[in-house]
């Protein structure tokens, strides 16, 4: 197996850099539920959850830094009255909600990895 060329090399490192970038942005899954953004869910999401199913303006200027998404808890893309009784479902059971899928995120790097690496193989040149 030949060593890497100085372009390979470079898509790799475009990768990489890519990659870091993708997980910087990502790295910090939210957790479901937790809508005042101390990173546990608890009783005391309650006042801020249905300060975000009730009045989303409110929720945004009083948790800034929380995406109000957290209070999606039955994962339909809405945040309202339907995910009332899903969070305290989740208030009563165990509190591992489970974080933002980042399993999908990985395995869309890992695609855009090997795609990459494959289109990296150098076609046979046709000669006239
Ligand atoms: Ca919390
Ligand atoms: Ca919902």
């Amino acid at each position: 197996m030949s060593s890497p060329s100085r372009g390979q090399m470079m898509w790799i490192g475009a990768l990489v850099l890519l990659m870091t970038i993708v997980t910087t942005a990502y790295g910090q899954p939210s957790q479901l539920g937790d809508l005042n953004c101390d990173g546990v869910v608890n009783q005391n999401d309650t006042e801020p959850f249905l300060l975000a199913v009730n009045d989303p303006a409110g929720y945004a200027a009083q948790y800034p830094n929380c995406d109000i998404n957290n209070a999606d808890i039955n994962g339909d893309g809405a945040v309202n009255s339907l995910d009332i009784q899903p969070f305290f479902d989740l208030l009563r059971g165990p509190l591992t909600a489970p974080a933002v899928p980042t399993a999908g995120l990985a395995g869309m790097i890992l695609l855009l990895l090997l795609v990459a690496l494959t289109g990296l193989k150098r076609r046979p040149q046709v000669s006239p």
